[in-house]
């Protein structure tokens, strides 16, 4: 795990060594201590005080980060995305992606308005030339890597929350769509386990079942796809209906019309939704049973 010293973090933040030392001591930042005695403090805890203070990064290099884009519109941040992924550039990859969580915005917009549309605009390319495949390609690793590293920052589920799981059907092979929904839902107090593409359905609802997860997502974006598997979906929405676990299925590639509907399974188009989705569950939950603010996940689930 990445830690950063009080006069390190300071720097990066503008404030003083002394300062972060005293927040450090009276819990306002949670710290670590060495086997020597140092306190230290993680990349995540940095986050988490970065967002929440709205501290900007006067020295971010300190932190690992590049400098944060200067501008600040959408637009103008897609089209730094979508550059940075042509140009294989994963280091500004990365920090468009943190430096915009760093500014306080939510996983699921990130998702949404910054890395699908410059994916989008990459999926334009294969049409002109033979390059925009492996174009295509590269800008997905790129993209995996700054989620995954985003992940890493986000705060750690606890073992009382509750278990989601999904991934893409078989034939579907596109990591981004279920990887974002992993750390969309891990960011919003869930334990994820992704499973990725050409993830069996029969198997998924096995292991929702033997788990105790409360939720499955599915995603589509394989074009033609969803017709082959159909079958398999509505066999999984049933099993999990009959075990009280709920199922969301989105993805560009479900379609619309109402054959593709089952009465147990919610439909979604972005990750807020799913966002949203998600967090309708936890609150029905935490009504239900208040749970109590112990220990913290450890270890592959999280
Ligand atoms: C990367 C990519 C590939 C890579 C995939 C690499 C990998 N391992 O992941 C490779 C090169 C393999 C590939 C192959 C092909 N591709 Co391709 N690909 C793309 C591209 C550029 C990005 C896909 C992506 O990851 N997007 C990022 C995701 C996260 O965005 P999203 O899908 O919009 O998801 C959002 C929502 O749908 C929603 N969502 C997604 N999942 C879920 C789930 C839930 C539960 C919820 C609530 C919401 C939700 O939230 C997301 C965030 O906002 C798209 C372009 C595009 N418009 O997306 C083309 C695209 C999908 N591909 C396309 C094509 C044609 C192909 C190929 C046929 C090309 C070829 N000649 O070989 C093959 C087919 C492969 C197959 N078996 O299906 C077309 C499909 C067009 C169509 N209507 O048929 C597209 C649209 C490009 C284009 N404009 O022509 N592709």
């Amino acid at each position: 795990m990445k830690t950063f010293s009080p006069r390190q973090l300071g720097a990066a933040i503008g404030v003083s060594e002394s300062t972060l030392k005293r927040w450090i001591d009276k819990g306002r930042i949670r710290g670590i201590r060495t086997s020597g005695g140092h306190r230290r403090v993680s990349m995540a805890e940095a986050a988490r005080l970065i967002r929440e203070q709205g501290y900007g990064l006067v020295q971010p290099d300190l932190l690992g980060l590049p400098e944060p884009p200067l501008v600040l519109d959408v637009e103008a941040l897609v089209e730094a995305l979508q550059a940075a992924l042509l140009e294989g550039d994963g280091f500004r990859v990365h920090g468009l992606v943190v430096s915009r969580y760093l500014a306080g915005d939510e996983s699921a917009a990130i998702c949404d308005n910054l890395i699908a549309p410059a994916m989008e605009r990459i999926g334009e390319l294969w049409k002109d030339s033979d390059e925009g495949i492996l174009l295509e390609h590269r800008a997905t690793d790129l993209c995996v890597q700054a989620l995954s590293r985003l992940r890493g920052i986000l705060p750690r589920p606890r073992r009382t929350d509750p278990l989601a799981i999904g991934g893409a059907p078989s034939g579907d092979p596109y990591l981004l769509p279920s990887l974002m929904a992993s750390v969309v839902l891990a960011g919003s107090g869930w334990r994820v386990d992704n499973f990725g593409p050409e993830t069996p359905l029969a198997s998924l609802g096995q292991c929702a079942a033997g788990t105790g997860a409360e939720l499955v997502w599915l995603s589509f974006t394989s074009y033609g796809n969803a017709q082959r598997v159909l079958p398999e979906v509505r066999e999984l929405a049933e099993g999990l209906r009959r075990s009280g676990i709920a199922l969301i299925v989105g993805g560009q590639a479900w379609p619309r019309s109402p054959h593709f509907r089952t009465t147990t399974t919610t439909f979604g188009r972005s990750m807020r939704e799913l966002f949203a989705f998600a967090q309708g569950i936890r609150l029905k939950r935490n009504l239900a049973e208040p749970r109590s603010d112990d220990d913290h996940a450890s270890g592959g689930t999280s």
